[in-house]
């Protein structure tokens, strides 16, 4: 008697890669908590700070000269749409980070982006191939409304941490919140443990 399964799972039924609570979006919704910022490349740059002191810094032809990865990955976001095989490229975190000194206590760090969103992420998340900043999407620059010129892309939390138009990591000794983790989002946001909110 194995012709139940499916009716008596019934709308639970759904792909194991969608995490609870989330449901499959085809297309790429933008979230954007402001007016988009537009950059001057000639002048961009991302840097790596720590307490706002500079560590290293790469202009947009540095940066994007380093080694790239082509990545295609799931996204999901707070709002409950999630994306399967979003297509990126970009720089992974190990290639930046490999040149920083990093001291032993400074485990956390925070986005900070073009028009002044934050968001907090300890510095493991963007360790061991789980992090990039992403300057292309589907094959093209990515588009101004998703980020461009770049953004990080943490695809294994929440997509409210994937900070667009980021221009700076800053390395803390702390772990401080950001623009939504102050306004009530949970400060690691692991979707797969739906935490969506403070107390999640
Ligand atoms: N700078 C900045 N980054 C941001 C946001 C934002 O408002 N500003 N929104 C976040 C949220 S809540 C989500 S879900 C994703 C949305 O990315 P998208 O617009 O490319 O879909 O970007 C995140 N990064
Ligand atoms: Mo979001």
């Amino acid at each position: 008697m194995a012709i139940i399964s499916r009716g008596f799972r019934g709308k639970r039924d759904v792909d194991p890669r969608i995490p609870p609570g989330q449901y499959l979006e085809r297309g790429f919704p933008v979230l954007s908590a402001g007016p988009t910022p537009r950059a001057d490349l000639s002048t961009w740059t991302f840097s790596i700070t720590a307490g706002g002191a500079p560590r290293a810094s790469w202009t947009w032809s540095e940066l994007t000269h380093l080694p790239h990865d082509d990545i295609v990955k799931d996204i999901h976001c707070v709002t409950k749409w999630s994306k399967l095989d979003s297509a990126w490229r970009g720089i992974s975190l190990d290639t930046l980070l490999d040149g920083v000194e990093v001291a032993p206590e400074e485990q956390y760090a925070m986005a900070h982006c073009d028009g002044g969103y934050t968001t907090n992420v300890p510095l493991a998340d963007l360790r061991g191939g789980k992090a990039w900043i992403a300057y292309q999407y589907d094959g093209a620059p990515l588009p101004p409304e998703h980020g461009g010129p770049a953004r990080l892309l943490i695809p294994h939390l929440y997509f409210w941490k994937s900070a667009k138009w980021v221009r700076s990591l800053d390395l803390m000794t702390e772990d401080t919140w950001g623009f939504w983790e102050r306004l009530g989002y949970h400060a690691y946001g692991d979707p797969w443990k739906e935490q969506r909110y403070w107390g999640d």
